[in-house]
């Protein structure tokens, strides 16, 4: 063991597999429907009403095995389903890390993108399979997918960055993403 293993994870090798958005071995696994989205969509009566029909999955998230603790390097693949509320693209909720750092998302499969906001500017960035999305620290990052499949992608990120999700409720994310017109439209957040 060395002085900075707490506790100590053994070199690993992980598989991950793109078809299921599956890593092995596997750890903590998270499902948000659209009642966790409460807060993110413009339209909230439409959301209301998709929460009420049918509470569908809106995305999922596994982890590896590697714990969200200093120094460690957490990896994990989020699969968000195609669809949208009132023309505005299915997404995650999105956070800010509250300990400032970098992260980077590697797109596995679908189409999609990422809007990032530091508060005053804001950027979308595509993640097509083969691209690598980088998020610098101090941006709030919220994945979108744009296409008619499922987008999933591999995040990789500081262990001791955190999750801050209300900063997102407090201060938006600059843009919306909506599909109009057979195409992604980008709009102020408002
Ligand atoms: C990526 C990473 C995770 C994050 C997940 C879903 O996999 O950034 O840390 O949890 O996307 O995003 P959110 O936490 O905003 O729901
Ligand atoms: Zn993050």
């Amino acid at each position: 063991m060395n002085q900075y293993q707490t506790p100590p994870i053994a070199p690993t090798q992980i598989s991950f597999d793109v078809e299921s958005g599956s890593m092995s071995p596997t750890g903590p696994t998270l499902i948000r429907r659209a009642s966790d989205l409460k807060g993110c969509f413009k339209d909230e009566g439409a959301l209301a009403e998709l929460i009420t029909n049918l509470n569908p999955e809106i995305y999922q998230v596994v982890s590896s095995i590697v714990p969200e603790v200093s120094r460690e390097l957490p990896q994990s693949i989020t699969t968000i389903r195609p669809g949208s509320v009132s023309g505005e693209l299915f997404m995650t909720k999105g956070h800010q890390h509250p300990d400032p750092q970098g992260e980077i998302y590697f797109g596995l499969a679908g189409e999609g993108g990422v809007i990032m906001y530091d508060g005053h500017d804001t950027k979308w960035v595509e993640v097509q399979v083969g691209k690598i999305a980088y998020i610098p620290p101090g941006w709030a990052h919220r994945s979108i997918n744009t296409g008619s499949s499922d987008y999933k992608f591999l995040a990789v990120y500081p262990g001791s960055a955190g999750h801050d999700y209300q900063w997102v409720l407090d201060h938006g994310m600059g843009l919306r993403a909506y599909f109009e017109n057979g195409k992604l439209k980008l709009e102020d957040y408002k």
